[in-house]
């Protein structure tokens, strides 16, 4: 018994999903902790940063990952090295709440960092609620409150010219207590909806 598709339709089928849709694997932490690097700095080491996945708190009800402090701090859920094109327009999303009372210098933040062929210097960006967008994570807008329910935030970024690979980290930056993430998401924009 085989249900396997030839190899041309499987090539197919393979092309066309690096082609479009989600470059980030298990998104919404459906196979738990998979592919997900939990990234703490080096100034963060004793700050009581944890990752876990809460299996029934998700957008829609499924998992979805919670990062703790137990003082302000900063941790986050990375992926590496995900090729990419040049000078392509790519839209991050991703679902964020936290729990009541949690304090907050920062908040939820992503950082895209962007690596070019050559000599080309690296290129960051920084997306914060509401979809602010920044070269420097300063200058991403403090939101006045953080929410409690799942709110999405987006945004639309363009790589530079000789872009060849992109690392992301959805941060708890400047947070102290538990909040979570979800249906984490980066995907390039098809140039017709330029
Ligand atoms: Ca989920």
């Amino acid at each position: 018994m085989s249900s396997l598709l030839p190899p041309a339709a499987l090539a197919l089928l393979l092309s066309a999903s690096l082609a479009a849709g989600n470059l980030l694997e298990n998104p919404g932490f459906e196979q738990n902790a998979s592919r997900w690097d939990f990234f703490v700095p080096e100034s963060a080491r004793d700050h009581g940063n944890t990752f876990v996945v809460v299996p029934v708190e998700g957008v829609g009800g499924g998992a979805a990952a919670r990062l703790t402090s137990t003082v302000i701090s900063r941790c986050g859920l990375a992926q590496k090295n995900i090729p990419v094109a040049g000078w392509t327009r790519y839209r991050v999303t991703f679902w964020f709440k936290a729990d009541k009372g949690v304090e907050y210098k920062n908040g939820p933040i992503v950082r895209l960092n962007f690596r070019s062929a050559g000599d080309e210097s690296d290129t960051d960006y920084y997306v914060g609620l509401g979809g602010h967008t920044a070269s420097d994570y300063k200058e991403v807008k403090r939101p006045n409150w953080l929410p409690t329910a799942w709110e999405k935030v987006e945004a639309v970024v363009e790589s530079p010219l000789n872009a060849k690979a992109l690392s992301l980290c959805f941060f708890s930056w400047g947070m102290n207590g538990s909040v979570y993430f979800d249906d984490l998401s980066v995907e390039a924009v098809p140039p017709a909806s330029r």
